[in-house]
């Protein structure tokens, strides 16, 4: 590997020179089916599992016959068919990712245990914390595999952490660890085998601390200068390939003669795959195919709504739809905080435990991140989840595994991601800069997302079932302002409405309405009010995917249009409107488009103060000033 990086014929590589007995011992020690997570040191994983080497080169050269069809490098893929689950560069949402296939295993009583890896260095991420606190609190059968070697990049432990050991921590978490020494390959195979023997008649989180030592750069250009040659050479005597082949021929279990065929086998192999993944061409770009596999397939199956109709608020619409869809999907998982018998702050599942049991509506500790990535591991292992952020505002702490795992996992290596968030938005409601925002605009950004945020009970209803069938990752916005103040006709049974599609809640010739959540509301007094005045109003419904078209016909047909959000107007949709309608429609314009949208603050808790910031009143102008135009 370095000769390849050195002729420039891999690209970046992460050396696990010095470390290879503890991605050996650890895979060998695990059971075929179960799921191993490693990271970027980690190429005795890959190997042990016997993944053909030219694949393995390939992936490396961004060619079709590796891993990611050249759309992500090193270690960075995860397969299905060799049950690895490769990480993403931001280290520590793995361990969350692992305690979300372990729990898919520990509620189908599958007696399996789960490995994931981390660098000393990524146990300072809060990702660490989050997942060993959840594996202990459910008690999930994960092995943390801390590789302690030393470094983190060009960091060494003792500005890293403050303790003599890693494994000392587990204490806190109230779980059992172990230190072990990295190098030893026996010592590694015969404690991880002993302890996953062990985990799978009696599921439990174990902390695993390594002892080990980096022998190369962080990654190959960057050298070793900053690391004490002391240090190398006390370590090199430690090698675990050297140190074990001395041990073989001590004891006489092979012969110099066996070790040099054994090379010469490998040698050939490994040039015989090279050859095959040179021959392999460059990945060609078809634009269309680039686009559609940012995304699963989603056949949408359409439910006639019956005839059996309750006039119910928003909140029964959502509290509706979840149950009939817990019922539906017999491996879907609630999360969330307060979400089980306390029924969560807005009492959304209000009852479900007593439906579904607690292992299906999960309360969670107060950590997003994890949460997320567990969800991320749940659709991994083929199990469905719903996590429900308290408040929308606090998805801030789950960002990262949001817009880099489960928006991307699909396109980098076909893996989806089947979970739905519930986000709890929205201001009006006195409740300040951290209980009110509407942060669609975080997420419509992020190809790969789905963003999905009705207005109507009926829509809310329906457009859940469909997000939940749907196997890709949904941010489902619900307005809170919303829940208990809008009431609407609702299908009893199971239903679902399609994304992608808006709806024309009023028509007129005169003027295009644009708008979703509660600015329909606001736009639904605002026309009340003005009897005069003919307009269009659409309500988007979903965001991404966005019904544009729905847009364009209506504007064809009034000339003028103004999109209204709730949401602050700079890098918001409104913008995205704009400029679509712009590009395409320019001929049919008789007015420049108006965009209203909250003032450029944080949501303000005084009354007054909110209430100008919300772009409510300013509607109702702009709209009369655009009909004067
Ligand atoms: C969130 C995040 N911050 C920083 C980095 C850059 N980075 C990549 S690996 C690394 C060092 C990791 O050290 P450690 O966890 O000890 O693993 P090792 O490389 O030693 O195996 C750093 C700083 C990153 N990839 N992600
Ligand atoms: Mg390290």
């Amino acid at each position: 590997m370095l000769v390849l990086l050195r002729q420039g014929k891999i690209s970046k590589w992460f050396s696990g020179i010095g470390q290879e007995a503890i991605s050996v011992g650890v895979t060998h020690a695990l059971k075929e089916q179960e799921y191993i997570l490693p990271m970027h040191r980690n190429l005795g994983v890959f190997t042990s599992r016997n993944i053909p080497l030219h694949r393995l080169f390939a992936q490396w050269q961004g060619k079709q016959s590796g891993f990611t069809q050249g759309r992500d490098r090193s270690f960075h893929f995860g397969t299905q068919e060799y049950k690895i689950v490769g990480m993403i560069s931001h280290l520590g949402p793995q361990l969350g990712v692992a305690d979300g296939i372990a729990l898919a295993d520990m509620l189908r009583r599958k007696k399996r245990v789960t490995a994931v890896f981390t660098g000393e260095g990524a146990t300072s991420e809060g990702d660490f914390h989050e997942a060993l606190n959840v594996a202990s609190v459910w008690n999930l059968p994960v092995l943390f595999c801390i590789e302690n070697n030393g470094y983190g990049l060009s960091t060494p432990t003792k500005e890293q952490y403050n303790c003599e050991h890693l494994a000392d921590r587990a204490k806190g978490y109230g779980i059992e660890s172990r230190i072990i020494d990295g190098n030893n390959i026996l010592e590694v195979y015969s404690k991880v085998n002993e302890l996953a023997k062990a985990i799978r008649k009696r599921p439990r989180p174990v902390l695993l601390e390594f002892k080990t030592f980096r022998m190369r750069g962080h990654e190959e250009a960057s050298g070793t200068k900053y690391v004490p040659e002391k240090l190398m050479d006390n370590w090199a005597k430690k090698d675990p390939i050297a140190n074990y082949e001395s041990f073989l021929l001590e004891q006489g279990i092979i012969q110099e003669q066996e070790i040099e065929t054994l090379k010469e086998q490998i040698s050939t192999e490994i040039n015989e795959n090279l050859k095959l993944a040179y021959n392999e061409p460059e990945v060609s770009f078809d634009k269309s195919k680039e686009l559609i596999e940012v995304y699963q397939d989603a056949l949408y199956e359409h439910v006639e709504p019956n005839e059996k109709i309750n006039n119910i608020r928003f909140v029964d619409a959502v509290s509706q739809g979840l149950e009939q869809s817990m019922f539906k999907h017999n491996e879907l998982i609630v999360m969330g905080q307060d979400v089980a018998e306390y029924g969560g702050v807005f009492k959304i599942t209000e009852g479900f435990v007593s439906k579904f049991g607690r292992s299906r509506v999960r309360n969670t500790p107060i950590c997003e991140s994890a949460i997320v990535s567990a969800a991320m591991g749940l659709s991994i292992n083929g199990m469905k989840a719903i996590v429900e952020m308290q408040f929308a505002d606090f998805v801030s702490s789950g960002f990262n595994p949001i817009v880099n795992y489960l928006a991307k996992v699909h396109y980098r290596w076909g893996q989806n991601a089947d979970v739905v968030i519930r986000m709890p938005c929205g201001g009006g409601v006195g409740a300040g800069p951290f209980h009110s925002q509407t942060n669609e605009a975080w997420f419509t950004k992020t190809p790969g997302l789905k963003v999905v945020y009705p207005a109507f009970p009926h829509d809310a209803k329906g457009l859940l079932n469909t997000a939940i069938n749907d196997p890709n990752p949904v941010l489902f916005f619900e307005h809170k302002g919303l829940y208990r103040s809008v009431y609407g006709d609702v299908p009893e049974d199971y239903y679902t409405v399609p994304m992608g599609k808006a709806s024309l809640v009023q028509e007129g010739g005169t003027v295009s309405i644009v708008t979703y959540g509660a600015g329909v509301h606001w736009a639904l007094e605002v026309l009340e009010r003005h009897p005069e005045i003919e307009a269009d109003l659409i309500d988007l419904r979903t965001l991404q995917p966005l019904d544009i078209e729905s847009v364009y016909t209506s504007i064809k047909k009034t000339g003028k249009m103004i999109v209204l959000h709730e949401d602050t107007l700079f890098g918001g949709i409104a913008n995205d409107i704009a400029a679509q309608v712009m590009e395409q429609c320019f001929e049919f314009l008789d007015a420049p488009i108006i965009r209203v949208g909250s003032l450029e603050t944080p949501v303000p808790f005084a009354k007054n103060l909110e209430k100008e910031y919300l772009p409510k009143e300013r509607f109702e102008s702009q709209l009369l000033k655009l009909i004067a135009y």
